[in-house]
């Protein structure tokens, strides 16, 4: 009975709050079914050792070891991976930044924490410090640096991750497809406090900014 419910158990570790696996927005909709795509593939190669194996184990059989190598150990590996390098290609360009006047919103990782800078509804810089507001329903470019050595900004739930790099901004593109708040984190190992450096993303409703994003001194909120 308990074999029965290990799928199930292994399962629930896939919808937590920072699961890839539960998108929500279509981005992270996409990269979720590439990891799909690419469990799928994994799966048929496996598949096809397995079977080879247990042919192995068999009466000997008059089939030509060219078949054996050429025909299902070269071909049809190259065709499964050709498949699942054309849907990450596929996907890659789809949740490719685009220059269509999304939202921006400016990312900057330090050891250890995330200061995030935008607009304010009077135009002026508000600062946010380890809470990311976007607007929901609509596309947010987030550009990503670091103050000290190599971080990773990574909201699972609304987009895959990128690196954050001293001297260079990265541009992330998220899309929320409702309010709500997610959680976010660092992915790359940036020292001691690495596994402390998350933050928080809140989705508001479009047209409904926060307080945080109104106020007109672009005072740093704790
Ligand atoms: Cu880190």
């Amino acid at each position: 009975m308990s074999r029965v419910l290990v799928p199930f158990m292994l399962l629930a570790g896939c919808d937590g709050p920072l699961s890839a696996l539960n998108p929500a927005g279509p981005v992270a909709q996409d990269v979720a079914w590439l990891w799909w795509a690419m469990l799928a593939g994994a799966g048929l190669i496996t598949l096809m050792v397995g079977v080879l194996v247990a042919l192995g184990f068999g009466r000997p059989r008059d089939i030509p070891e060219r078949r054996w190598t050429i025909a299902l150990g070269l071909w049809f590996s190259v065709a499964v991976l050709g498949a699942v390098l054309a849907a990450a290609l596929w996907v890659g360009e789809r949740i490719l930044p685009r220059d269509d006047g999304a939202v921006q919103v400016q990312a900057h990782a330090f050891q250890w924490g995330w200061r995030f800078t935008q607009p304010g509804a009077d135009g002026e810089p508000v600062e946010t410090i380890d809470i990311l507001y976007i607007p929901a329903g609509q596309p947010v470019d987030v550009l990503v640096t670091s103050e000290d050595v190599i971080h990773a900004f990574w909201v699972p739930r609304l987009a895959g991750k990128i690196d954050a790099i001293p001297g260079r901004t990265n541009r992330l593109r998220l899309l929320a497809d409702t309010p709500g708040s997610h959680d976010g984190l660092c992915a790359e190992f940036c020292g001691l406090g690495h596994s402390v450096m998350r933050f928080q993303l809140i989705a508001y409703p479009p047209g409904a900014p926060p307080e945080a994003l109104i106020q007109t001194q672009g005072a740093p909120e704790e």
